[in-house]
């Protein structure tokens, strides 16, 4: 029985003994070392044993509360410390954001992310969110949001409302962190993903490069991740958006190949878990998208925007999808198809 809410994919990759749960940093670096083609033949390799490799998986995301955040997250546009020019937004209303779900489901999206600059939502916050969570999931579509911290009683309301998934990013290595925030540590953000899981929500959990850590770090990153309880069932994986006025707007570029490694990295340590290529897209071309989805990332934000930076156009990403032969996915099933694909999904090669 699946007590974990985990997706069925992850249920069956458990079955096959597919899931790993005790990397040790020595294994993820030497994947990082591996050489590139090798790297990404085995992240292929894998990606096809869970996922049809020409679906990819459309996610939308809109900013319900913009800026004047209290942490200091160094790479972020939305923090009250930096001078980004950024207009603050509050907490919009709950039929205003329907509309926007509409137009996302009008676009092809299938999930429908919502997200806030919050520490951690307020008591006064909470019936404003989860009538906005049912709303979107009576539209249809699968629900998400990230909002800060959860307290276990905030995780366990937003889980009766009917959220499919919270994300709440590690972000970095625990060795890199403090160089990155310092007002809430690694261990709150361990243990808002404990009460996500425990409330029996989907967890999307992953985080950014491209911040001046080390491929140790990045490595370190994916170690957490791969090593929690169950594997989050969204791992996104976002390239920092250098925003003037934070402290990281004049960070060097990291080796587009060094992304695209990490990506193949994830795909290999999570092999049921969708892996997203989130924010940074729009300094991409098309190459490195197409890159990405061969090293196994099945999930991006579509739309002109993310939170407050742009995003590619939805125009750019389905004229890439038809030159690929890519197919938007449909809505997860919660339970494993009656005959599911051997081609996609074999379980005899899971086992090998
Ligand atoms: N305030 C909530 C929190 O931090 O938990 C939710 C919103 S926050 C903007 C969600 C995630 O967006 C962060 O954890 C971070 O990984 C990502 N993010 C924010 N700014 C970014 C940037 N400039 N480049 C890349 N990713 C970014
Ligand atoms: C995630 O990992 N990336 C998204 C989502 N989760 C909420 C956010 C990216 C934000 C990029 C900067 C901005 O647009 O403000
Ligand atoms: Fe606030 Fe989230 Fe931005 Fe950090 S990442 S400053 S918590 S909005």
């Amino acid at each position: 029985m699946n007590t974990a809410n985990t997706s069925w994919r992850q249920d069956a990759a458990a079955q096959q003994g597919d899931l790993r749960h005790d990397w040790s940093r020595e294994e993820v670096e030497a994947l990082f070392a591996l050489p590139f083609n090798d790297l990404l033949f085995q992240a292929q390799t894998v990606h096809r044993r869970y996922f049809d490799p020409n679906q990819v998986q459309v996610s939308t995301l809109l900013s319900i509360k913009t800026g004047a955040c209290p942490e200091d997250c160094a790479y972020c546009p939305q923090s009250t410390r930096y001078d980004t020019g950024l207009e603050v937004e509050k907490l919009m209303e709950v039929e205003k954001v329907l509309e926007q779900a509409r137009a996302a489901r009008a676009s092809g999206a299938t999930r429908f992310c919502m997200g806030a600059a919050w520490r951690s939502p307020k008591q006064r916050d909470m019936p404003h969110v989860v009538a906005m969570v049912k709303g979107v999931r009576e539209l249809g579509l699968e629900s998400c949001m990230t909002l800060g911290m959860l307290t276990q009683e905030q995780a366990d309301e937003l889980a009766t409302a009917g959220l499919d998934y919270y994300n709440h990013n590690l972000d970095t290595s625990p060795e890199y962190y403090g160089d990155v925030i310092t007002t809430r540590t690694y261990q709150d953000r361990l243990e808002t993903l404990d009460h996500v899981r425990g409330a029996g929500m989907k967890v999307c959990s992953g985080g950014i490069v491209g911040m001046g850590e080390q491929q140790a770090d990045r490595a370190g990153l994916l170690q957490q991740l791969a090593n929690l309880p169950h594997h989050p069932e969204s791992v996104p994986i976002n390239m920092l958006v250098r925003v003037e006025g934070t402290p990281l707007e004049n960070e060097g570029d990291l080796d587009p190949f060094e992304f695209i490694r990490t990506i193949a990295v994830a795909r290999i340590m999570m092999p049921a878990s969708h892996v997203r290529l989130s924010a940074g897209r729009e300094e991409m071309n098309e190459q490195m998208h197409a890159l990405a989805y061969f090293a196994g990332a099945n999930s991006i934000f579509y739309g002109e925007k993310l939170l407050t930076t742009p995003n590619p156009r939805a125009n750019a990403d389905m004229d890439l999808f038809n030159r690929l032969g890519i197919e938007p996915e449909q809505r997860q099933v919660e339970r494993a198809p009656e005959n599911p694909n051997p081609q996609f999904y074999d379980a005899s090669a899971a086992a090998g």
